[in-house]
């Protein structure tokens, strides 16, 4: 099965992800952020991957450690439950809408982590929750999930509609690029040998 669980633990954060590739998109994710919550358990229902999170951060100060370190943890557990690759299509896109908002991705499990985001917010909050800090989300996810990731805003008015989009079209590419294609079966899909 491909499955995952990473605990990290900082001066800043307390993090365990538990993670299931092969899931249903089942979560249960706590971040005492209610908003990245709500992120998070859409990243796993459109992904299908079975989430679990807990994390105790220093929201005090705010939730920039909390957000960037938990999409460092996310990221490590889908570079462990990915494994080696084999038989996966790799490769994954996605252009959703939500309401007023197109937000399209298009991404690679190439191991070259890389973020392209051209994404504004027209707002620098939602509720109480940085708009900048979804990005950090998703350089932390690139980085130590190995996947090279773009994200562009097609359009988009309202800062909640946008962000929750980015999650759901992320999600959608996600699940593309870790399905199994049957016709590659055991093969790796790069003429390199080694992804
Ligand atoms: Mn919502």
């Amino acid at each position: 099965m491909r499955k995952a669980s990473i605990t990290r633990n900082t001066a800043e954060t307390q993090i365990t992800v538990d993670i299931n590739l092969d899931g249903t998109g089942s979560y249960d994710n706590q971040t005492g952020v209610g908003f990245f919550d709500h992120m998070l358990d859409q990243l796993s229902r459109h992904s299908l991957i079975d989430m679990t999170i807990r994390a105790k951060g220093d929201t005090h100060i705010d939730d920039h450690h909390t957000v960037e370190d938990t999409g460092i943890a996310l990221g490590q557990a889908l570079a462990q439950a990915v494994g080696d690759k084999k038989g996966i299509y790799r490769y994954g896109h996605f252009a959703l809408a939500m309401d007023d908002t197109q937000i399209s991705t298009a991404l690679d499990l190439s191991a070259r982590p890389f973020l392209v985001w051209n994404v504004e917010f027209p707002t620098a909050k939602i509720g109480t929750f940085d708009t900048e800090l979804v990005r950090e989300f998703f350089q932390a996810l690139s980085t130590h999930g190995g996947i090279t990731l773009h994200v562009d805003k097609v359009h988009g008015i309202n800062s909640h509609h946008i962000a929750e989009a980015a999650f759901k079209s992320v999600a959608r590419a996600l699940r593309m690029a870790l399905e199994i294609d049957p016709r590659m079966a055991d093969s790796l899909p790069s003429t390199k040998g080694a992804l």
